[in-house]
């Protein structure tokens, strides 16, 4: 059994309901372990779109870490997830973060996420969930990742649906 660490965004159609499907059907490939508050955020690298909601989960899962990623994969493309060109508005996007302590630099799959420690849509959410969690590279917790992350876009955790 591997634990899998998962970032959820959604910022087109209902980003609260799509990030709700997206937990329930991660939950047919393992055993989902927690899930961090939603959190609004402003978008990142192209910022003529509107703001995301994002969420990070923990997954204990048999899938192999290719396996894993065709199933976020098929999640997205079942919740109408289109690519008309890079960073484009999505209903859903499914990113492995952490797959255990591997290290992986496939065309197809990058892990630790390359651009993890850059991103605080990311890591406040998992540090909600998993503070202490170590990057094996980096070589730091998600909490120290956080405290030097130089991401200054804005990151608020939201309590409800809206
Ligand atoms: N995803 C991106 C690019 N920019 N910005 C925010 N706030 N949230 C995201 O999930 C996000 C982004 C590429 O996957
Ligand atoms: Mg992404
Ligand atoms: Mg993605």
């Amino acid at each position: 059994m591997n634990t899998a660490w998962i970032s959820a965004g959604s910022n087109v159609g209902d980003r609260w309901a799509q990030l709700g499907r997206a937990i329930a059907a991660l939950e047919a490939c393992g055993r989902v372990i927690a899930v961090s508050s939603c959190y609004e955020t402003e978008p990142v690298g192209y910022g003529d779109q509107p703001w995301f909601l994002n969420l990070a989960a923990g997954l204990e899962t048999r899938l192999t870490p290719h396996q894993l990623l065709s199933f976020c994969q098929s999640i997205e493309l079942a919740q109408g997830r289109v690519r008309p060109f890079p960073n484009a508005p999505r209903t859903l996007d499914l990113d492995i973060l952490l797959y255990g302590d591997l290290i992986l630099d496939l065309p197809d799959l990058v892990l630790p996420h390359p651009r993890l420690a850059d991103r605080r849509f990311v890591l406040e959410p998992l540090a909600e969930i998993a503070p202490l969690l170590r990057h094996p590279v980096l070589n730091r917790s998600v909490r120290q990742l956080l405290e030097l992350c130089p991401d200054r876009a804005t990151v608020r955790k939201v309590e409800t649906a809206g």
